[in-house]
């Protein structure tokens, strides 16, 4: 009999536990609107300082999201950025908000926008991953995985 009693005594701190930790009790009130999925970039090589991280963001909500700033351990700083045609010659230009409107997708991929990590810190090896955090416009931090791949996997690209 008492063995069983503490069965249920450890049972119920069991399920005391998972309902603590749920993350359906941390975020009751409309968070997470943004989804940010997928995000990769390529290892570095020898002494390169500046590496480009695409990703993939999702705006379900009914209003437009900006991203105002990234913040990033592994470099000294992280911007958005695009790429312009200036006299047939291929720039890339500094995004200060970007914005992703309501209900839409917006895939940062090669030869577009992109995330620039810039002044690495270290070394970015395949197979490694690193976690960047978006501020939105309301302040809400959001945390996103990069995966770390080979050059091997990086054909003609430009940026
Ligand atoms: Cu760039």
């Amino acid at each position: 009999m008492i063995t069983k009693l503490k069965k249920f005594k450890y049972l119920f701190i069991f399920f005391l536990s998972i309902s603590l930790f749920s993350p359906i009790n941390l975020s009751s009130d409309q968070r997470l609107n943004l989804l940010l999925h997928g995000g990769y970039t390529f290892e570095s090589l020898g002494n390169q300082n500046n590496t480009a991280v695409y990703i993939s963001i999702f705006n379900n909500s009914d209003k437009d999201i900006v991203i105002k700033e990234i913040l990033t351990d592994i470099a000294e700083k992280a911007e958005i950025h695009e790429m312009r045609f200036v006299n047939d010659v291929m720039q890339m230009k500094m995004v200060k908000n970007l914005i992703i409107k309501r209900k839409s997708e917006l895939y940062l991929q090669p030869g577009g926008k992109h995330i620039m990590l810039m002044g690495l810190k270290k070394k970015i090896i395949d197979g490694e991953h690193f976690s960047l955090k978006f501020r939105l416009d309301n302040e809400e931090l959001i945390e996103s995985k990069v995966m770390v791949l080979s050059n091997k996997l990086r054909e003609n690209l430009i940026n």
